[in-house]
């Protein structure tokens, strides 16, 4: 009976102490296209080993994606270590036991044959969550950490990143902001960062713009704009369908790494850069026209003026999206300010000609970095996205 007893109080402790710390988590990667869904994967990943000590598996349907923004990973390999993260191809998920936790990122369907494993093993061994996509909408604020019942019993969580303390927040690591600050304090650092890709720096006194947007085809008179101007510009432009309409421009094709000039205006084409150093050309920027969901969060997180790309969806649903950002972002900035973002956005996103909204925003930049500034300060206040995810699963019960 005593050892009955012994038995089941060692059982119970385990179980506490599982629901406690949750030390093993599994993440579900399906790459739809483009970097975004592997790029916040290996974000989260990375933060949930270095910061809160967690043993993650990375499950990945697309390596090659991947190796664009992590180029120590071997796309060949089915199962290997970068960074402390076990990164594994989609197929080992057949014979893998759950962890304490699973995470489906952005609603990616599991092999049934784990869902099976994760329902044979039943609630309260393991957690469930989906994390889902970034939005400012007020919705989110009521589907965050609502319950999806699966057969099996067990429930599974929807995660909701967010703007608003009712949301999941932002992923943002501890020590971002100073990095930040010590990097742009320091005189050397955006020469040092753009030998390192090869470039140049940007000539003296240059407005210089990071471009990492989505296909456009309408860029060609903002770019003589650009040239034809009596200021400087330096545009940093990032592999991908924008750099194709960049050299359709130029008539040329601009390798990685190369930089040309036409009239004042200096376009560089970047390569790839591994994603903890990609931060750095955010920091370089006096305007970050950025995409997708980390790269437009990473912005915010840089302090310096924005302009998001959103990524396009069929039935315009990302129309409601990028207004409710702008309404959230753009409160209690000057009218002016305001009215010139707004415009500035709505152009390059609906693909209208950009030269007025460019002229009407440049004498802005000023006032749109300091209410940069101020509203990535005021996001910092809030918990960021990894800390609550780990308390979603540590706190709720099935
Ligand atoms: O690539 P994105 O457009 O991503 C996505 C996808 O379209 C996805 O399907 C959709 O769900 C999502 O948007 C909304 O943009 P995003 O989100 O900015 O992701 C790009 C990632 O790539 C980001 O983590 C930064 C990283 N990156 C680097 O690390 N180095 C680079 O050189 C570049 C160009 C990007």
């Amino acid at each position: 009976m005593r050892v009955i007893n012994r038995h089941l109080r060692l059982q119970g402790l385990s179980a506490h102490l599982r629901m406690n710390h949750r030390k093993t988590w599994d993440l579900f990667c399906h790459v739809v296209d483009n970097l975004g869904d592997i790029g916040v994967t290996w974000r989260l990943a990375r933060q949930l080993v270095h910061e809160h000590g967690r043993v993650v598996r990375l499950y990945v349907d697309d390596l090659n994606s991947f190796h664009a923004i992590c180029p120590e990973l071997n796309p060949r390999l089915a199962q290997q270590t970068v960074c402390g993260v076990e990164v594994l191809s989609w197929g080992r998920q057949q014979q893998a036991e759950p962890g304490d936790v699973v995470v489906e990122m952005f609603g990616c369907h599991l092999l049934p044959s784990f869902v099976d494993r994760i329902q044979q093993v039943g609630p309260g061994r393991v957690r469930w969550l989906n994390l889902e996509h970034l939005s400012a909408e007020s919705w989110v604020e009521d589907a965050h950490l609502r319950p999806s019942p699966q057969p099996g019993g067990i429930n599974k969580l929807f995660f909701f990143p967010g703007f608003t303390d009712a949301t999941g927040g932002l992923l943002r690591e501890a020590d971002l902001l100073t990095r930040r600050d010590a990097w742009q304090s320091l005189p050397s650092a955006r020469r040092i960062a753009l030998r390192a890709l090869g470039l140049p720096p940007p000539p003296e006194h240059a407005t210089t713009v990071l471009l990492f947007s989505y296909g456009r085809s309408r860029l060609g008179s903002w770019l003589d704009l650009l040239a034809a101007s009596a200021r400087p510009t330096m545009l940093w432009v990032c592999p991908g369908p924008i750099m194709e309409t960049m050299n359709n421009w130029l008539t040329m094709q601009l390798a990685a790494g190369q930089t040309t000039v036409r009239g004042s205006l200096t376009v560089a084409a970047l390569p790839y850069i591994a994603q903890e150093r990609f931060d750095e050309i955010l920091w370089a920027a006096d305007l970050c026209i950025v995409r997708g969901e980390d790269s437009f969060v990473r912005a915010q997180w840089a302090a310096r003026p924005l302009l998001w790309h959103i990524y396009p969806q069929h039935d315009d649903a990302h129309t409601v999206k990028l207004d409710a950002f702008l309404a959230r972002y753009l409160e209690g900035a000057e009218a002016p300010l305001r009215e010139a973002t707004r415009n500035l956005w709505m152009a390059w996103n609906q693909e209208l000609a950009l030269d007025n909204a460019w002229d009407a925003f440049l004498p802005h930049v000023t006032a749109a970095r300091r209410h940069a500034e101020r509203w990535c300060r005021s996001l910092a206040l809030r918990t960021d996205l990894a800390t609550q995810l780990r308390r979603a699963a540590r706190d709720t019960e099935e």
